[in-house]
């Protein structure tokens, strides 16, 4: 899944692609590298970002994804509304990237029941602005996991199909460095709910802690491309279904590596 984020303040890609030419070359760009999904978003979800009105995000979202779905684009809506997951369908949007797993809007389970596309529920205990204050867990993985399937079950009450039902660990989200270690260390217990499993650790801060120099900085985004392709060919071994990037063609490279690995040919 390559990220296309139409947004001025995103924290990797914020401003780049908010021309509606440079949007459309970056996805179409992507497209050709071999992603099967783009992924657009209207809105930043950074740690500490303010929300954006509804009609600021469809303004952003839907003349890209009507335009990419007319060219034959596969796309994903990364929103946590209803009504611009809705709008979104309706111009051509085949799937919902929903990062608060239908807590933010009570109407989102019901546009994915009536639509039937698959809907991505991310792990998700609180908007930005909050977030990093809702970091507080005894054993994380199990209260993911937990959550998760909760977000699930209220998505099969709804009516949304099984079989449309995608689970995230939502790194970064309500948790700190070593609480997404600990859900990558232990994916399996998400896959273990027997939903497939997207993984969304690119670029992430996590990843810049890790590679910090001697001096404990963090190393910047821009250099967090090698370690973001390491954990997608970790993910992709671990069974994972896909994995949200900025750079396609290097996780593309890593997931081919992993399957050439398993299959023991190329
Ligand atoms: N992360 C971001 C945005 N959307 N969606 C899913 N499903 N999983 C994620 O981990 C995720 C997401 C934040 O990253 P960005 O600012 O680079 O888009």
């Amino acid at each position: 899944m390559g990220v296309l984020n139409v947004t001025p303040d995103s924290f990797s890609d914020g401003g780049r692609y908010l021309s509606r030419e440079d949007a459309l070359a970056h996805a179409h760009a992507m497209w050709r590298r071999g992603a099967d999904i783009i992924d657009v978003g209207g809105e930043s979800t950074r740690p500490g970002s303010m929300r954006v009105d509804a009609e600021t995000e469809k303004a952003r979202v839907l003349p890209i994804v009507r335009a990419l779905a007319a060219d034959g684009l596969a796309l994903s809506v990364d929103t946590t509304r209803a009504a611009v997951a809705a709008a979104a369908i309706e111009a051509g949007a085949q799937v919902i990237n929903d990062v608060s797993g239908g807590l933010a809007d009570p109407d989102m389970a019901r546009v994915a029941a009536d639509t039937g596309v698959p809907w991505v529920l991310m792990h998700w205990r609180g908007h930005s602005k909050d977030m990093n204050s809702l970091a507080a867990y005894t054993d994380v993985v199990a209260e993911v996991r937990a959550e998760l399937s909760a977000r699930a079950d209220a998505a099969l009450s709804a009516g949304v199909a099984e079989d449309a039902i995608v689970l995230d660990p939502g790194l970064g989200f309500a948790k700190h460095a070593e609480q997404n270690w600990a859900l990558l260390h232990q994916l399996d217990a998400i896959l273990s709910l027997g939903f497939p499993v997207l993984v969304g650790a690119s670029r992430k801060r996590f990843l810049g802690r890790l590679l910090a120099d001697g001096e404990g900085e963090p190393r910047p985004p821009s250099g967090r491309e090698v370690a973001t392709a390491a954990v997608t060919a970790l993910a992709a071994e671990a069974g994972a279904w896909g994995v949200r990037v900025h750079d396609v063609g290097a996780s593309l490279d890593a997931v081919r590596v992993a399957a050439a690995w398993r299959r023991g040919v190329d």
